[in-house]
């Protein structure tokens, strides 16, 4: 065997040495404004320079309600990195390479949401007007760092670094929504904290849950039992359903107050009944459910005399627009009362959803006054009403607010009392509409929606004569006939709520569909490391 031997002179090996420690000891960092956002911020500045994120990093606080998002930040970061990131009152102690969160009059234009991310060698700063905006922000400081982050895995040897520079940055609209549909299909609270988790990452701050339909009631009701231990018994296809006890949905609400998102909780009436009329057979007008789906309520198992009056079958296919309550009855009213107090009381967000969707079978003389009393019930416990496009054929408050999601003349109504508007276009923000032909979950009455036909759209030019002013947001309802997991929930949600989640947050000509798809591309990668089952659609050239 031949030996061969390399004669490098002594100053070139010594070169190499050090060309590679230091290269060793350089972090990558990347600038900036090569970051992919989303959504994206208001304004970027690029200084030269990084931050570089030592074990003895500390998380600073200016104010004691600044503590939970420190925690919620050191929690992601601990155990990805492996340092303590111990956290410490006051932020104008010396010591360098830390990440400060302040309070601080920052401007009033970027109101109780926006924040400033200022990184320099020394430190990061997180600054806003209120504790909303320093959380936001460190959503933002999330997406800064690589994909790894979100893994919840130690990396090692990896030197952790962002670039210098300067994000101000604010939301365009005060209301970002998602809706889940826990009623077609019931999902327990692990899958609602989950979910809760994932938005927070897009600065969602609203989850409307739609806790009562056909198929299903899924909150308890302490004066009506028989709604949860009946209607919550089932749901669509036949499975064993489910409900949140005032406790359980108290924990969500807490659980989602955490993250600066605001439950929304909605009682859909007077269609969309079936479960209750089912449980309770003096709220029944008489009306019976479709043939195909429905199976008598056991009254002897329940302790139901055959002489009450006769609830309906339970309802486990998915026709709609079949029930309604019986208007005209006064222990409607009461029971509406009950319900409206008992979940009021629960909710610290200031919205209750009434529903008065597809009430088909209920007389437009009946719906109007029963909408009427419903809204009133909503103020009367201290909330503000929201309900679906067609409530506008009533007399609405200037703060109820009207969720557009199918009939522009509705919506129309809506401003035209003086009230505002949630904007849910079905053919652009449904996420159980299916993306094309292929799709194999999900339905498609309204469209077939792929990721660009979910980001190439405006609020303000959907429809006429309701502009800005109007409009309080976007939301995305995932309506769940079809749905039955966390990870088919996941494929219908993501990507395409990152897109509504900009629309959202960013104006209108910062948003550009060729360069927002190259962003997305760079979320393949977190949404690996967050485990999300998303579509990996051929418009996006995932990394
Ligand atoms: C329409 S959107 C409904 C829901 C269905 C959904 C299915 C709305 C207010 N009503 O009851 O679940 O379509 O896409």
């Amino acid at each position: 065997m031949i030996e061969k031997t390399f004669n490098i002179p002594k100053h070139v090996l010594t070169a190499i040495l050090i060309t590679m420690t230091f290269a060793c000891s350089q972090p990558q960092v990347t600038d900036l404004d090569e970051v992919s956002l989303i959504p994206k911020p208001r304004s970027l500045d690029v200084y030269p320079g990084y931050f570089q994120f030592e074990e003895s990093s500390q998380i600073l606080v200016s104010d004691e309600t600044l503590k939970p998002v420190a925690e919620y930040m050191a929690a992601f970061l601990r155990p990805v990195f492996g340092f303590g990131f111990s956290i410490a009152n006051g932020v104008d102690h010396g010591g360098s390479s830390n990440i400060r969160l302040r309070l601080d009059n920052i401007g009033e234009e970027l109101g109780d949401e926006g924040y400033i991310l200022d990184i320099d060698e020394d430190h990061v700063d997180l600054i806003a007007n209120s504790p909303a905006g320093v959380f936001w922000a460190v959503q933002t400081l999330r997406q800064l760092l690589p994909a790894a982050i979100e893994s919840g895995k130690l990396v090692s040897g990896e030197k952790w670094a962002i670039g210098s520079g300067t994000i101000k940055d604010a939301p365009e609209y005060g209301y970002r929504g998602v809706m889940l549909d826990v009623a077609r299909h019931y999902f327990g609270k692990e899958y609602v904290k989950r979910l809760i988790d994932l938005i927070a990452l897009y600065k969602i701050n609203h989850l409307h849950l739609h806790l009562s339909d056909d198929q299903g009631w899924r909150i308890e009701i302490k004066s009506w039992p028989r709604l949860t231990e009946i209607g919550g018994s089932t749901q669509v296809g036949g499975g064993e359903g489910g409900f949140y006890t005032q406790e359980d949905y108290q924990e969500i609400v807490a659980y989602a107050q955490d993250r600066f998102i605001t439950i929304v909780p909605e009682i859909d009436m007077p269609g969309h009944t079936n479960s209750a009329l089912a449980s309770y057979g003096i709220l029944n007008p008489g009306i019976t459910v479709p043939e195909k789906g429905g199976f008598k309520v056991d009254l002897e198992k329940h302790g139901i005399p055959e002489n009450e009056p006769q609830p309906t079958d339970l309802y486990t296919g998915i026709e709609v627009g079949f029930s309604t309550l019986d208007t005209d009855n006064p222990i409607t009213y009461q029971f509406v009362e009950d319900v409206i107090r008992e979940i009021a009381a629960i909710t610290p967000g200031p919205y209750f959803h009434i529903g008065g969707d597809e009430s088909h079978v209920t007389a437009m003389e009946d719906y109007i006054p029963f909408i009427e009393k419903a809204q009133e019930l909503v103020y009367q416990y201290g909330k503000t009403a929201i309900g679906w496009d067609e409530i506008a054929h009533a007399s609405l408050k200037p703060q109820s607010v009207v969720q557009y999601w199918a009939v522009a003349e509705n919506a129309k109504m809506a401003v035209d009392q003086g009230a505002k508007v949630l904007i849910s276009p079905a053919k652009r923000v449904y996420l159980d509409m299916q993306y094309d032909s292929t799709t194999q979950l999900g339905l498609h009455w309204a469209a077939y929606i792929e990721v660009d036909s979910s980001y190439i759209w405006e609020p303000t030019t959907l429809v006429p004569g309701i502009g800005r002013e109007h409009i309080i947001g976007v939301e995305s309802p995932l309506w769940t006939e079809t749905i039955t997991t966390m990870e088919e929930i996941e494929y219908m949600v993501f990507p395409r709520l990152a897109g509504h989640a900009e629309i959202g947050w960013t104006a209108p000509n910062s948003r550009n569909w060729d360069e927002y798809r190259v962003r997305l591309a760079e979320h393949g990668p977190r949404f690996e490391a967050l485990g999300i089952n998303f579509y990996r659609s051929p418009q996006i050239d995932w990394k």
